[in-house]
C-alpha cells in the first residue's frame, strides 16, 4: 500500500484512529512519543504515521512539568459552563487566553439554561466577558441545541470545560450516533479497556467538525511568555507599548498604562488580577529554574 493522507480522529495511548477515505485505521507512531494529536493531518504508510502536516493551530495547556496537547487545526473553542455546578471563572479565563494566543474564535456556552435561577446568576457573572466581545449563548442540551448550530458551521470546534457541565449531553444531542461510533473505534483499536479520556473528533458535515475533550479541572498556561500572555487579553492591547518602561511586566511598575486603564475603568480589576496571578507564576518559574518560558 502506498502512503496516504488522513486525519487523526482519536488517540488511545500510543494508538491512533486515523480516518482515510471514510475508513478508520488503527495506526501507530514509532519512536516519537506524544507528538501526534487529535485533529492532525498525517501521512500514513502501512498503518505507521510517518509525518504530520504543519498545523494551523495547536490548542494546549501546560502544568508545571509538561504540556498537554488537546487538539490541533481548530478554528473555535467552545467553553461549556453551567449555573450548576458552579463553574470556575479562572478556568474560563485560562481557556479564553489560550484561544486568543492561538488566534482562535471563542464561544461561551452556558448550558442548563432550563434551570432559571442559576442561569440568571451565571449570566450576571458572564456580562464582563460579553462586554469584552466574547459571545455568550445560553442553551439547554437536554431541550434544544439549535442555538449552537450557527456557531459550528464551517468550523472545527473543540468543547472544553469542567466535568458535569454537560459536554457529553451536548455531543449526544449533536451526534446521535456518537456512542456507537466511539464504541466502534474502541473495538477497531482493540482499546475497549481504555476509557475515552482522550479527545475525539466527530463530523457534523463535510466542513464542520467538533471535538469532545476530557473534563478539565485546571488549565495551566506555563507555555506562554509574559508578552504573549498580555497580548491574549484583548482589552489590554490598546495600552500595550504605552507603559513608562519598555519591559513593563504590568505588575507593580510605576507609569504602567494597564494600571492606568484599571484606574479609569477601561480594564476590569478581575481581569487584571487574573493576568497578574499568571504573570507572577511565570516569573517565579523563570527565576527559579533560570529557563525561558517562551518556546
Ligand atoms: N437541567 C439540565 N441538566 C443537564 C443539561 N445538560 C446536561 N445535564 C446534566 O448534567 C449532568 C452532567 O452532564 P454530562 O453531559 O455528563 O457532563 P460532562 O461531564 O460535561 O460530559 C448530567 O446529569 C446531565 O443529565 C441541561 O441542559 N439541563
Ligand atoms: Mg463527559
Ligand atoms: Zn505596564
Amino acid at each position: 500500500m502506498k502512503p496516504a493522507k488522513g486525519r487523526v480522529i482519536a488517540a488511545y495511548g500510543r494508538q491512533f484512529a486515523v480516518e482515510m477515505d471514510g475508513k478508520i485505521h488503527s495506526c501507530i507512531r514509532r519512536g516519537r512519543n506524544g507528538d501526534v494529536v487529535v485533529g492532525d493531518w498525517v501521512e500514513v504508510d502501512n498503518d505507521v504515521i510517518e509525518s504530520i502536516e504543519p498545523r494551523s493551530s495547536l490548542f494546549y495547556r501546560s502544568d508545571a512539568y509538561r504540556e498537554k496537547r488537546i487538539a490541533s487545526n481548530l478554528t473555535r473553542i467552545i467553553v461549556v459552563l453551567a449555573g450548576v455546578p458552579t463553574f470556575s471563572e479562572e478556568l474560563l479565563n485560562h481557556c479564553l487566553i489560550a484561544a486568543e494566543d492561538q488566534g482562535l474564535k471563542s464561544l461561551i456556552l452556558l448550558n442548563k439554561a432550563d434551570m432559571m435561577e442559576p442561569t440568571r446568576i451565571a449570566l450576571d457573572t458572564l456580562d464582563l466577558y460579553r462586554h469584552l466581545g466574547y459571545e455568550v449563548v445560553p442553551i439547554s442540551a437536554k431541550e434544544d441545541v439549535s442555538p449552537l448550530l450557527p456557531f459550528l458551521e464551517n468550523e472545527t470546534s473543540v468543547l472544553v470545560g469542567q466535568s458535569g457541565m454537560g459536554k457529553s449531553t451536548l455531543i449526544n444531542a449533536l451526534i446521535p450516533d456518537a456512542k456507537r461510533e466511539t464504541a466502534e473505534i474502541s473495538s477497531a483499536l482493540d482499546s475497549g479497556r481504555h476509557t475515552t479520556t482522550h479527545a475525539r473528533l466527530f463530523h457534523l458535515s463535510e466542513k464542520s467538525h467538533i471535538i469532545d475533550s476530557p473534563g478539565l479541572q485546571e488549565f495551566g498556561l506555563n507555555h506562554l511568555g509574559l508578552d504573549r500572555l498580555a497580548k491574549a487579553f484583548p482589552e489590554f492591547r490598546p495600552g500595550l507599548g504605552h507603559c513608562r518602561f519598555r519591559n513593563c511586566r504590568h505588575i507593580d511598575e510605576p507609569g504602567c498604562a494597564l494600571a492606568d486603564a484599571v484606574a479609569s475603568g477601561k480594564v476590569s480589576e478581575k481581569r487584571m488580577m487574573i493576568y497578574r496571578k499568571l504573570a507572577r507564576t511565570l516569573i517565579s518559574r523563570n527565576s527559579g529554574k533560570g529557563r525561558a518560558t517562551n518556546r
